[in-house]
């Protein structure tokens, strides 16, 4: 008896304490890494899961700037002055160093041409000395180079800057082990340094993902680097405004009345929006959405400005659709390109007229899937690989849509189709109207 009532005691105390530890666990940290976690997975447009997931492990492996980007300590300091001198300092001589030299960018170095996208916008103007003391020093460095941030060879940080002031203030350092490009074959130098010149005159980094101020790499062969309108917006903050000939590149915004979409689709349990470079990302278990860029997911392989996207859940595919000029398709396997892609449009069947498609509604359950084009819609049986004969008028099956659509998909069962700011909700099995709503219903508004 007395053995017997020990054991209880003994397992009792052990429950007791397991359930103190929980609930302090609970309420004090045991997740300060799930926060911070949680803080950089909301920074890059993921789901805050709080969890290191695949994705997350890929967004942290992403070439990047070395400074912090989601604490903002202190004032932001700026120059006191208007005129700005630079001076390039190629200690180490790396091979990249070219680019001082050659004139790749519009006749011009990458330097003073990255320095001219800043002094655009701003009453800023940058020399640059050759012997004499400059306000910022750029300089290459290989590893620790005294300065308290060693850089870590190929891959991860690629370079840093230090906020304007004297010596060590505003200069900016590049890492001299990265395959420094002009071009998309290794890291662009062009890129990376209009980038790291914001900083160097004050800028920390945006969550806007169309900014050149966002953290990761993310030059895309297709978009000439450029300062965005959030840049423009911050950089004239500390220097005043100097009004630009071009009106800068604004993100897309959930909030805009007038936001329509490129495309929409399912993706495991997510639903995706992609507008231009740009997509949002729905995930059933958070309220958040945030954009990001489609080169967070999809490294370089997917196109910005889709025409269509669909996944195809048997084959475990995700197909995207550009057209007009390119008239193309890519499958991707996981974040992977299949051998043999993009392929042509004409491949699927669609006859010698249809140059792109306007959006995709993947079938799940009877395995095919149908195409808009223009007022038509066709039936392609994924399993034959086949399109099944002549297409019909959208009219017909899915009444009262406006066309061409923009973009369609299925969720929470019903069918969704869009056309500019308006999305139509339809009984899947049906086919009846049931309302019309605004675009960003599934994407509620509040900042990004
Ligand atoms: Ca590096
Ligand atoms: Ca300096
Ligand atoms: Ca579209
Ligand atoms: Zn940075
Ligand atoms: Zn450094």
């Amino acid at each position: 008896y007395f053995m017997c009532t020990a054991v209880s005691l003994y397992k009792l105390i052990t429950i007791l304490i397991t359930m103190i530890i929980e609930y302090l666990r609970h309420f004090y940290g045991y997740h300060p890494e799930s926060m911070k976690m949680k803080k950089m997975q909301r920074f890059f447009g993921l789901p805050p899961s709080g969890e290191l997931t695949k994705e997350t492990l890929a967004v942290m492996k992403k070439p990047r700037c070395g400074l912090s980007d989601v604490e903002h300590v202190g004032e932001t300091v700026r120059w006191k002055k208007r005129k700005i001198s630079y001076r390039s300092e190629i200690i180490n001589k790396p091979v990249h160093s070219y680019c001082w030299s050659q004139a790749q960018i519009n006749g011009e170095g990458c330097v003073r041409k990255a320095w001219q996208l800043w002094s655009n916008v701003t009453p800023l103007k940058f020399h640059k000395r050759d012997r004499r003391e400059a306000d910022i020093v750029i300089s290459f460095y290989y590893g620790d180079h005294k300065d308290g941030s060693p850089f870590d060879g190929k891959g991860g940080i690629l370079a840093h800057a230090f906020a304007p002031g004297h010596g060590i203030g505003g200069d900016v350092h590049f890492d001299a082990n990265e395959s420094w490009s002009f071009n998309s074959t290794g890291i662009n130098l062009f890129a990376v340094a209009i980038h790291e010149f914001g900083h160097a005159l004050g800028l920390p980094h945006s969550p806007d993902p169309g900014a050149i101020m966002y953290p990761p790499y993310n030059f895309d062969p297709g978009y000439e680097p450029q300062l965005s309108f959030q840049d423009v917006k911050d950089i004239q903050k500390l220097y005043g405004e100097l009004t630009s000939k071009r009106p800068p590149p604004k993100t897309p915004a959930k909030c805009d009345p007038d936001l329509s979409f490129d495309a929409v689709t399912e993706l495991q349990q997510e639903v995706l929006f992609f507008k231009d470079r740009f997509m949002w990302r729905k995930h059933p278990q958070f309220d958040e959405t945030r954009i990001t860029l489609i080169s967070s997911l999809w490294p370089d392989t997917v196109p910005p400005n889709l025409d269509a996207v669909y996944q195809n859940v048997w084959e475990n595919v995700i197909l995207f659709f550009k057209g007009k000029k390119r008239n193309k398709y890519w499958v991707l396997r996981q974040l992977n390109l299949e051998e043999g892609f993009p392929r042509n449009l004409s491949t699927l069947g669609f006859p010698s007229r249809i140059k792109s498609v306007d959006a995709a509604l993947h079938f799940r359950n009877d395995r095919y899937t149908v195409f808009f084009t223009g007022d038509e819609c066709w039936r392609y049986n994924e399993q034959q690989k086949m399109m099944e004969g002549s297409p019909l008028l959208i009219e017909q099956q899915w009444p009262g849509i406006p066309t061409p659509l923009d973009a369609a998909v299925f969720y929470n069962g019903f069918t969704y189709l869009y056309s500019g700011p308006y999305m139509h909700e339809y009984s899947l099995s049906t086919g009846r109207l049931y309302r019309v709503l605004r675009n960003n219903y599934f994407l509620p508004c509040s900042n990004f």
